[in-house]
């Protein structure tokens, strides 16, 4: 497909929102932001709830390609996932089937597999193919978001890349973080892989950097061109002396989602 000039940014306010729309000019995307909340410093943003299909289908008018990061981040009530979640992802693809926007890549997460046990030292790294294992009611709305994108390639001919972000902030703040992180900027170069790489029909891919304690495999996101520049190798000795290695006994540090398999944070609002 050819390079895709304008992008929808859904949360854009958000902190991976944020991040983006400093780093991803420079691949030479106009954007296009939308959020429910204000986004600061961008008066012409666009303010709308996904639950708000007119709005919507005007926001990806003429689009070439959407990056949908909009929805609740964390743990919440069934019902504020599945308004902003499952139905709120549902009326952006729904609006993009009907402007013809040819791909959207969706924020999924690490989530979707969370209770997949955490890899030992030598174990080997865990595939995309892993059977779904979502820790939270957040966990499996990414999972109907990645079925979802499944269903539009299938019936509508609808691309998506579906990537399972590990944690994407500017350092990692956890030994856990070591093995999940994606840095900022190797975020920038996998989006920027998904929106233009050939032929992704509907691929599912793990968002990090290339860790050298990485818990997953990075093939498909390879596969799409993207090359990861990043270690946070270089945060473990601080973090390790802070916190220790992560602890056997400790179910905290069971299984790829950590804490949010026991005690997940909450959303806000
Ligand atoms: P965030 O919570 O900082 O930002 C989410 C944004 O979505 C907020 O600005 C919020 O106002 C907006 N939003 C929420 N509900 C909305 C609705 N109904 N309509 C319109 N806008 C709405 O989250 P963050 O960290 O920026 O994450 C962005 C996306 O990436 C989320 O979908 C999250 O699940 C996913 N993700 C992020 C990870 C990370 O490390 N930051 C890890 C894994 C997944
Ligand atoms: C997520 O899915 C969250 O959106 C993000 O805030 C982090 O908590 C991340 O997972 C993580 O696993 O660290």
């Amino acid at each position: 497909m050819p390079a895709p000039r304008t992008v929808l940014l859904t949360g854009a306010a958000g902190g991976l929102g944020t991040l983006m729309r400093d780093l991803l000019p420079a691949y030479g995307y106009a954007l296009r932001l939308l959020d429910v909340n204000p986004v600061p410093g961008a008066p012409d943003a666009i303010r709308a709830d996904l639950a708000d299909t007119g709005a919507l289908r005007e926001a990806v008018r003429g689009v070439d390609a959407v990056l949908h990061l909009a929805g609740i981040s964390l743990e919440s009530t069934f019902d504020r996932i599945l308004e902003a979640n499952v139905r709120g992802t549902y009326h952006l693809y729904e609006a993009a089937r009907e402007e013809g926007v040819p791909r959207i890549v969706f924020a999924s997460s690490n989530h979707a597999v969370g209770f997949t046990p955490r890899p030992r030292p030598g174990d080997p790294l865990i595939p995309v193919a892993t059977a779904r294992r979502p820790d939270t009611f957040y966990g499996l709305s990414k999972g109907f978001g990645e079925d979802l994108a499944q269903l539009y390639w299938d019936l509508h001919g609808l691309e998506t890349v579906s990537v399972r972000i590990g944690s994407c902030f500017p350092e990692p703040s956890s030994v856990r973080m070591l093995s999940v992180w994606m840095s900022p900027a190797d975020g920038a170069r996998l989006f920027h892989a998904a929106l233009t790489a050939e032929g992704v029909g509907h691929t599912v891919v793990y968002g990090s950097s290339a860790n050298t304690r990485l818990w997953w495999d990075l093939s498909s996101a390879r596969a799409l061109g993207y090359e990861p520049r990043d270690d946070s190798e270089a945060y473990a000795k601080e973090l390790v002396a802070r916190d220790g290695e992560l602890d056997e006994d400790d179910p905290d540090h069971a299984h790829l989602g950590g804490h949010f398999c026991t005690r997940p944070p909450l959303w806000p609002h």
